[in-house]
């Protein structure tokens, strides 16, 4: 589902200028057939009741998807105890600079993320900072995800003994795993566009999927998503796994609490 609104103002930090429409809401899934219905309808009432704004244009596709979807884990999930938005792009930095990205790589994903014009990630080398989507200001969608019955119940369980059971946490960590398991990604930053949600990530194999607290300001309506790139790239290939192979999350691994941006770097990794 794809929900947006048209722009009051040509100056609004989050206009597509493609098209004077500002983005709402998305949402994805894998679905069996006979939940579709509920669904649409949960996507349709979160477009009309966003803290964004109400959306006037609400596209929703559903897709037959015939191949067999790829069965995977989540990534580890934990909060990093961060208070202030400085305090918090200080600790992606960190995080970003340990697994071996370059300040170049980590200097364009926030000036894009300052800009906050793009509708989707941007694919960012790890050494030279180049980015590698075609059209730079749609960027890449990440697509046919979902998580089985089972896995949600496990996830709903264990985000709700943190106080954090929500779709958007839910969301990002299913997408987060789809895309951190691809062999040429190193990692993602995340800061949500929507103004009044201030968590942002960090993703990685290595780290796990890291929720940055206050890595924005309230009322701040910039935002946008990085993926970090290593090795050889084929630009093609890995856009077509973002956006077209199915990937179900099977199984949940530990949902923490908070914990310090020390107690990460300094864990034994394997
Ligand atoms: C979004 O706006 O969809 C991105 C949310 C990122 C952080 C979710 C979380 O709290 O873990």
């Amino acid at each position: 589902m794809r929900a947006s609104k048209k722009a009051k103002n040509s100056n609004s930090k989050i206009l597509n200028p493609k098209s004077d429409e500002i983005h709402i809401s998305g949402a994805e899934g894998l679905y069996e057939a006979s939940e579709i219905q509920r669904i649409v309808k949960r996507y349709i009432e979160r477009a009309l009741n966003h803290p964004k704004g109400k959306a006037d244009k609400i596209i929703v596709t559903i897709e037959d998807i015939k191949q067999k979807p790829k069965e995977i884990s989540t990534l580890s999930l934990s909060t990093v105890d961060s208070n202030t938005p400085a305090e918090g792009k200080n600790i992606a930095i960190k995080l970003l600079q340990s697994l071996g990205i370059s300040n170049r790589a980590i200097d364009t994903a926030f000036e894009l993320i300052k800009k906050g014009s793009m509708r989707g990630a941007a694919i960012i080398t790890v050494g030279k900072g180049d980015r590698l989507e075609p059209d730079k200001e749609r960027g890449v969608r990440v697509s046919r995800i979902g998580i089985n019955k089972s896995a949600l119940k496990m996830l709903s369980l264990r985000l709700s003994n943190l106080g954090i059971n929500t779709d958007t946490v839910k969301e990002a960590l299913v997408i987060a795993s789809k895309v951190a398991v691809h062999r040429h990604i190193l990692a993602e930053l995340c800061v949500s566009d929507d103004p009044f949600y201030t968590t942002g990530y960090v993703a990685s194999k290595k780290f796990g999927y890291l929720r940055i607290p206050n890595i924005k300001h309230a009322g701040n309506k910039s935002g946008g998503r990085a993926f970090f790139v290593k090795g050889k790239i084929n630009v093609e290939e890995i856009i077509n796994y973002f956006e077209k192979v199915p990937v179900i999350i099977g199984r949940v691994v530990s949902c923490r609490g908070i914990i310090s941006i020390d107690e990460i770097l300094n864990r034994p990794y394997k």
